[in-house]
């Protein structure tokens, strides 16, 4: 009796155990309804989603500046109304890139002012599964602790890309705590006012954006407040990924790029 108690016993764990620490990631998180986030860009080249990106305009994809690499090749697309990206799916539209608007201060050894605005080729239909992701009023601060999701089909925990979109929760990091981490680095990276770091703080589950996911969004509490932009490999629990914040700054640029340069 008590050997089958234990035999039970046993089993539950051999379930719930992969469940809760395996194969659930972002790295550590989970595939998201299919076309719950309707505001999220896939872009891609040679069918791999390099970089993910939000609706912010009919014509208009916000992604990180980095992500402008061979960004002119042919064959990239911009994909919206996505849920397994790779896939031909229905609710999809396609579009190639009209223009790309890198903020001017980009700077590639400093990370600052990783941002981008992509004018797609044409406008968006706006439908159930492709819609706009409004820009926050004000580009206040989020205080370390906050929870905040970070959505992508970057790598998960396994090394490949994933299939569905993924979302994880993340937790912001204080700046000062991030700058330590990454100023030990060889090539030390000053975190700014202008950037955001955030990880998974639990002891054995690693939350984290990762390649393929630079561009997507960090939401903390349904507002849009940061664009994946770089870290040291992709969950290591003591360096933190870093987000470029949506500062008044930047929702000003934003702003003004787009009506400059066409319709919203
Ligand atoms: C990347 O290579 C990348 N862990 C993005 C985010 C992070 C690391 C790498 C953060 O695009």
């Amino acid at each position: 009796m008590t050997s089958n108690l234990l035999a039970l016993l046993l089993s539950v764990i051999a379930i719930i155990l992969p469940l809760r620490y395996g194969c659930s990631d972002i790295i550590g998180g989970h595939c998201v309804r299919a076309h719950s986030r309707p505001f999220m860009a896939a872009i891609r080249r040679m069918n791999i989603t390099v970089c993910g990106g939000v609706l912010v305009g009919r014509q208009w994809v916000l992604t990180a500046a980095h992500c402008n690499y061979r960004l002119e090749e042919s064959d990239t697309r911009v994909v919206l109304g996505a849920h397994q990206a790779s896939k031909a799916e229905k609710e999809q539209q396609r579009f190639k890139i009209m223009r790309f608007f890198s903020h001017p201060q980009y700077n590639r050894s400093s990370k600052e002012n990783d941002i981008m605005l992509l004018k797609l080729d044409r406008m968006a239909n706006l439908n159930k599964y492709v819609q706009l992701f409004p820009l926050p009023d004000t580009g206040e601060d989020i205080k370390p602790g906050t929870k905040c999701s970070v959505t992508g089909w970057g790598r998960t925990s396994s090394g490949k890309l994933s299939k569905c979109l993924r979302e994880a929760t993340v937790e912001i990091v204080d700046r000062k705590v991030c700058e330590r981490k990454y100023n030990k680095k060889q090539k030390p990276v000053n975190i700014t006012r202008n950037m955001l770091c955030a990880g998974g703080k639990m002891r054995f589950s690693k939350r984290d954006a990762c390649q393929g996911d630079s561009g997507g969004p960090l939401i903390c509490g349904r507002k849009f407040s940061g664009i994946v932009s770089f870290g040291e490999k992709c969950g290591i629990g003591d360096r933190p990924g870093v987000y470029t914040r949506l500062t008044e700054k930047y929702i000003n640029w934003i702003k003004k790029t787009v009506s400059r340069n066409g319709e919203a």
